[in-house]
C-alpha cells in the first residue's frame, strides 16, 4: 500500500474513549486523586471532546450506566453535540449494586436476574435516546469455590436473560458480548472466554458480536489469532484496547506490548474489517494523568495501525506459499521496525492537528486550567459520582 491509501486508511479511523478514564479512579488499593481530574459525567465529556480536538480522530465516548447517569438525557445529547461529538457504547453497569455479590443475569435469585435485566433494557432505552448503536455487556458473574452454584443452571440463566434483552434491541443497536478469564470471581467465571461468548452470540442472533478487551486473557494468550478466528465467523464486534503485564492491568494500550497490538491491528487490516469493528479504549488511568495517557493510547493505536497497513500482503503471501518461514516473519518485522512517525505528523497537519497530540495536550494549559476550575475531586466524591 503506497502512502497516500495509508494515510486515507488512518484518516478513516476511528477510536472510541471510555468517560471511566476521565474521572479519578484506580486500582482496588488505591484511588490517587488528579488536579483537575473531570468530576462528573458533564465534565468527562468535555475531556472527551479535549482528546477528539488534538487528537482528530475521537468523536464518540463511551457511557457507563448508572456512573453517567443523569436526570435528563435530552440535555446530555445537546452537550455532547455541542463538544463536536456523539456518544458511544452505552455500558450495562452489572457488578456495582450491593445485591450481586452473587451474580446478576445468573444469580440464583430469580428477583436479583430480574433486577440486572431491567437495568440492560433500561440501557437499551438511554442508547435509543442518545443516538447510540452499541450496548457494551460485561458480567462480573461467577463464583469463587467449587459446588458454590451450579455450573449448567448459571450458564442457562445467562441466556434466557440474554435473549429476552435481544429481543428487545432495536435494529440500529448491537449487544457487544465482553469475556473476561477471572476477577472478580475466582473459581468460575459465566463468560470467561472468547468461545463462550461467541456460542452466546450464535445463540441470540447477528446483532449479538464478541467484544475482545485486550486485559481480559491468561498470560500467554495469542489475541490476534482469537481476531483471526472471530473474523472469519463474522462475530467479531469491536475491542476494548488497553494492555496488562500480569493480569486486567488497564494500562496505556501498546505501553507493554507494542508488537501485540501491531498484530491485531495487521488482522483486522488484512480482513478490511476496520468498517464493521468498534475500536474502543478501556482503561484507568491511577498515577499517571488522564487525558494525555488517553491521548498517548489513541496515538499508539494509530501507530500500530499504520505499521499494520504496511505490511507487504503479496509478498508475504508468496513468502508464505514457498514455506519460508523466517522470510515470512521478516516481512512483518519490515512493517512493524518501520518509523512511521513522520507519516502520523502528514495525518495529523492535513488535520491541522499538531504532530504530537501529547505535547499539544501538555503545552496548551489545559490541565493547568481545569486544575483553576475543577480543583482536586476528593476520592468519596468522585466515587459516589463516578
Ligand atoms: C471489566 O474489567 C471491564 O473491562 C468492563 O468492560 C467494564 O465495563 C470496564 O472494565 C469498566 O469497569
Ligand atoms: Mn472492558
Amino acid at each position: 500500500m503506497n502512502d497516500d491509501a495509508v494515510l486515507a486508511k488512518l484518516a478513516a479511523l476511528e477510536i472510541e474513549t471510555p468517560s471511566w478514564g476521565y474521572g479519578n479512579s484506580g486500582t482496588r488499593f488505591h484511588v490517587y486523586p488528579w488536579p483537575g481530574a473531570a468530576r462528573n459525567v458533564w465534565e468527562r465529556i468535555d475531556d472527551a471532546a479535549l482528546v477528539h480536538r488534538l487528537t482528530g480522530c475521537c468523536p464518540s465516548v463511551a457511557l457507563h450506566i448508572p456512573w453517567d447517569r443523569v436526570d435528563d438525557w435530552s440535555a446530555l445529547g445537546d452537550h455532547v453535540r455541542e463538544r463536536g461529538i456523539r456518544i458511544g457504547a452505552i455500558n450495562p453497569n452489572l457488578f456495582g449494586d450491593d445485591t450481586y455479590g452473587l451474580g446478576s443475569l445468573c444469580h440464583p435469585d430469580p428477583s436479583v436476574r430480574r433486577q440486572a435485566l431491567d437495568h440492560c433494557l433500561e440501557c437499551v432505552e438511554i442508547a435509543r435516546e442518545l443516538g447510540s448503536t452499541i450496548i457494551s455487556l460485561w458480567l462480573a458473574d461467577g463464583t469463587s469455590y467449587a459446588g458454590q452454584d451450579d455450573l449448567r443452571g448459571r450458564h442457562a440463566r445467562l441466556v434466557a436473560g440474554l435473549k429476552e434483552l435481544y429481543a428487545e434491541l432495536p435494529q440500529e443497536q448491537r449487544l457487544l458480548v465482553e469475556y473476561k478469564f477471572f476477577e472478580p470471581a475466582f473459581y468460575s467465571t459465566d463468560i470467561p472466554d472468547w468461545g463462550t461468548a461467541a456460542l452466546i452470540c450464535r445463540r441470540l442472533g447477528p446483532q449479538a458480536q464478541v467484544l475482545v478487551d485486550t486485559g481480559h486473557h491468561p498470560q500467554g494468550t495469542n489475541i490476534e489469532q482469537i481476531v483471526a478466528v472471530l473474523l472469519a465467523d463474522g462475530l467479531l464486534g469491536g475491542f476494548h484496547f488497553n494492555n496488562r503485564k500480569y493480569a486486567d492491568d488497564d494500562l496505556i494500550v501498546g505501553s507493554v506490548d507494542p508488537f501485540e497490538l501491531f498484530r491485531i491491528m495487521r488482522e483486522i487490516a488484512l480482513a478490511q474489517a476496520e468498517p464493521s469493528t468498534a475500536f474502543m479504549i478501556d482503561q484507568s488511568h491511577n498515577i499517571e494523568g488522564k487525558i494525555d495517557a488517553m491521548i498517548q493510547s489513541v496515538m499508539n493505536i494509530q501507530t500500530a495501525y499504520a505499521k499494520a497497513l504496511l505490511v507487504d500482503e503479496s509478498r508475504l503471501a508468496s513468502v508464505q506459499e514457498q514455506g519460508d518461514v523466517l522470510g515470512a516473519h521478516r516481512v512483518l518485522l519490515e512493517a512493524f521496525e518501520t518509523d512511521v512517525r513522520p507519516l502520523l505528523a502528514r495525518l495529523r497537519a492535513e488535520k491541522g492537528l499538531h504532530a504530537d497530540p501529547v505535547q499539544a495536550f501538555r503545552d496548551g494549559g489545559y490541565l493547568e486550567q481545569r486544575t483553576r476550575e475543577r480543583g482536586t475531586a476528593s476520592v468519596e466524591s468522585a466515587y459516589e459520582k463516578l
